[in-house]
């Protein structure tokens, strides 16, 4: 059982934590400052070129842990699938990326070849008895869809427009976000941030956490857990009024997936929502917005707009080296011409 010690910081758990609170009681990770720099340079680097846009793509699950010296996390079910992928989809269509993953979750283009679904050793032959160990080869069929991956990986290596940044815990997730909101300012409308990193909704406060190994001796675990705030709200509406902002929304239950994608607009006054049924993530999901009147921008009293993209619309669009239609490139597709629009405004 986790002790509670009687100073439980500045609020209470039933309260729940404001951002202000949270950012006051919580600690910064030891090397925040560091994380970040690389990040600066990337936007100012990026910043300089006239029209170049830079997105935050945030992937992979939060985790959150029981212990200050952590055995043990509470964890989610994210690959980091979308994230990566998305971020290809955005390089290629001319962003500069900051992919902020979680640790060891998926990564563009590395994602192709995961040790679970593809492992990379799998792709190589031996040489043939005798010859040198530089002719260790890949079968034609494997180089077919090795070749463009490859490509784009160089590519974006050579050109510097993918900057990888990781996180572990929510905490970490938390304070590495507002940051990166300090960072993505100077864009203006350029920025945009693609939220699809499944954040978990509840915590352990440091007051309340064991600092070591849980003992099992002493009897069942009850957990007692607070809410995460909602950093969208500021993130939204102070601290990057300006930048596309696009946030996810994960259901089970169908019925809520909708509503509840309309109400984070409206409590939020972001630009999108992608709403996704955990077990049709993968090739359906629904683009929500708010509709504009004519000649204004959507505000609060707009209605809502759904765009729903399946991935049998891309039937016909099979690329060259025969890879698998992603639903990716149908969100990204929709969000470039949004993103457009908004630089505009
Ligand atoms: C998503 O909904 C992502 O699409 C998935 C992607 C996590 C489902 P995978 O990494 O899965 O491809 O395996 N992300 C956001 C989930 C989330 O935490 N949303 C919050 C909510 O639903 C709002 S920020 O309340």
């Amino acid at each position: 059982m986790i002790s509670r010690p009687s100073n439980s910081g500045t609020a209470t758990p039933h309260e729940g934590f404001s951002t202000e609170q949270y950012f006051e009681t919580q600690p910064p990770p030891p090397d925040l400052d560091a994380r970040i720099q690389p990040a600066r340079d990337f936007v100012e680097r990026w910043n300089r070129v006239e029209g170049k846009k830079v997105v935050v793509v945030t992937s992979g699950g939060t985790t959150v842990p029981l212990e200050a010296n952590t055995v043990r996390f509470l964890d989610n079910f994210s690959a980091g699938t979308r994230g990566s992928t998305s971020a290809e989809y955005l390089l290629s269509a001319g962003y500069a990326v900051i992919f902020l993953h979680r640790q060891h979750s998926l990564k563009p283009f590395s994602r192709h070849y995961s040790h679970s679904l593809n492992p990379f050793l799998d792709l190589l032959h031996l040489p043939e008895p005798g010859a040198s160990r530089q002719d260790i080869s890949v079968t034609n069929q494997d180089a077919n869809h090795l070749l463009p991956v490859l490509k784009a990986y160089k590519e974006a290596q050579t050109a510097g427009t993918l900057l990888q940044m990781d996180f572990n815990t929510v905490n970490d997730y938390l304070w590495i976000l507002r940051e990166m909101a300090r960072v993505m300012g100077v864009l203006g409308r350029r920025g945009m941030f693609y939220l699809a990193a499944a954040v978990s909704d509840f915590f352990l406060p440091l007051d309340r956490m064991a600092e070591h190994k849980i003992q099992s001796v002493k009897g069942n675990l009850v957990l007692e857990m607070d809410q995460v705030p909602k950093v969208l709200r500021p993130l939204v509406q102070e601290w990057l009024p300006e930048a596309y902002i696009v946030s996810f929304k994960l259901e089970t239950e169908q019925a809520l997936l909708i509503p509840k994608a309309q109400k984070a607009l409206t409590r939020y006054g972001h630009q999108a929502v992608v709403a996704n049924d955990l077990h049709k993530r993968k090739h359906e999901v629904c683009l929500v917005e708010k509709t504009p009147r004519s000649g204004q921008e959507a505000d609060s009293t707009s209605e809502f707009t759904e765009t729903w993209l399946k991935l049998e619309q891309l039937a016909n669009r099979k690329t060259s080296s025969g890879s698998t239609p992603e639903i990716e490139e149908l969100i990204i597709d929709e969000l470039l011409k949004r993103h457009e629009v908004w630089l505009k405004g």
